[in-house]
């Protein structure tokens, strides 16, 4: 759908992972944009997994997706442009039920090549509920956005600011360092790993002019760690080298990553794994 993508253009900076594999997002992450005269809060959420092959994961992911929606102001329904599945229907919905108020952020009108299709949408769309203001964006090309950005300011309820001006999400470094290496691990493998690797920092150490970090990449099969590491372990250095530039843009500093892979079968099941992995 591009959330993701869409929080990070509203932020103006990277807080949030994004792949071109659903269920990248794997909990509630803040991102926050601070203006002279206003704050917004953003709530990137995971999306709902279908109702089949439901994981502890799953259902944390799910939890936490669904949980966010009572807790805030406005909610916006991000659609990758007209096309319209089983995910679309889930939250079709529950949003029909929401006491939010809910804005359509219609995106990737990028790839749309057919504007016509998208104006029928846009009508089916209203009739099946009504929204506070039907949005087309490019979350990834910035198109649209400052747009959605005064619906949002036009209908937020006014109160004094939550966090520091300079604060862009609830999230420490530590966080963002593991997301960061799990994208790479995403990015890295295609379809070859669907959802099944997990991130663990061992080491988190900040010296004057460089940071010591070390990290366990949990796997859940032999296959899998092979995978991962590769021919002479070259995906493993590959996968290492964005996730450190990634961390010493972060850190601004420069970075030392080790990285390890383990196998630990069933751990999307094993909740003191996946309480250790903060989730
Ligand atoms: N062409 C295009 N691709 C986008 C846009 N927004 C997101 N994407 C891509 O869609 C994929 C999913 O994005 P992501 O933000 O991770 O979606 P999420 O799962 O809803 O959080 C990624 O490959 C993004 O680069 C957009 O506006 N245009
Ligand atoms: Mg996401």
């Amino acid at each position: 759908m591009g959330k993701s993508t869409l929080l990070n253009a509203l932020v103006g900076q990277k807080v949030s992972i994004t792949s071109a594999k659903p269920e990248t997002t794997r909990q509630q992450i803040l991102g926050i944009r601070t203006y002279p005269d206003v704050q917004l809060i953003y709530v990137d959420t995971p999306g709902i997994p279908p109702p089949l092959k439901r994981s502890r994961l799953h259902q944390m992911m799910q939890r936490s997706a669904l949980s966010s929606l009572s807790s805030v102001d406005i909610i916006v329904w991000v659609l990758d442009r007209t096309k319209w599945q089983s995910e679309e229907e889930r939250w079709l919905a529950i949003l029909q039920k929401s006491p939010v108020a809910v804005i359509a952020a219609i995106n990737k009108v990028d790839k749309l090549s057919n504007k016509t299709l998208l104006l029928s949408h846009l009508a089916e769309l209203s009739k099946r509920m009504s929204f506070l203001a039907l949005v087309p964006i490019s979350a990834k090309k910035g198109t649209q956005i400052p747009e959605l950005e005064r619906v949002l300011q036009q209908h937020l309820p006014v109160a004094p600011p939550l966090f520091d001006k300079d604060t862009i999400s609830d999230k420490e470094s530590s966080f963002f360092i593991t997301e960061w290496i799990r994208e790479s691990v995403i990015r890295a493998l295609g379809s070859e790993l669907p959802y099944s690797a997990a991130v663990q920092l061992d080491i988190f150490q900040e010296k004057p002019n460089i940071v010591h970090l070390a990290a366990t990449i949990w796997v859940e099969k032999m296959g899998q760690k092979k995978i991962v590491i590769g021919q002479g372990g070259k995906r493993l250095r590959f996968i290492g080298k964005k996730a450190r530039l990634d961390c010493e843009r972060l850190l601004g500093k420069k970075v030392f990553l080790q990285l390890w892979v383990k196998i630990k079968s069933g751990w999307r099941e094993d909740d003191k794994l996946l309480k250790e992995l903060g989730l």
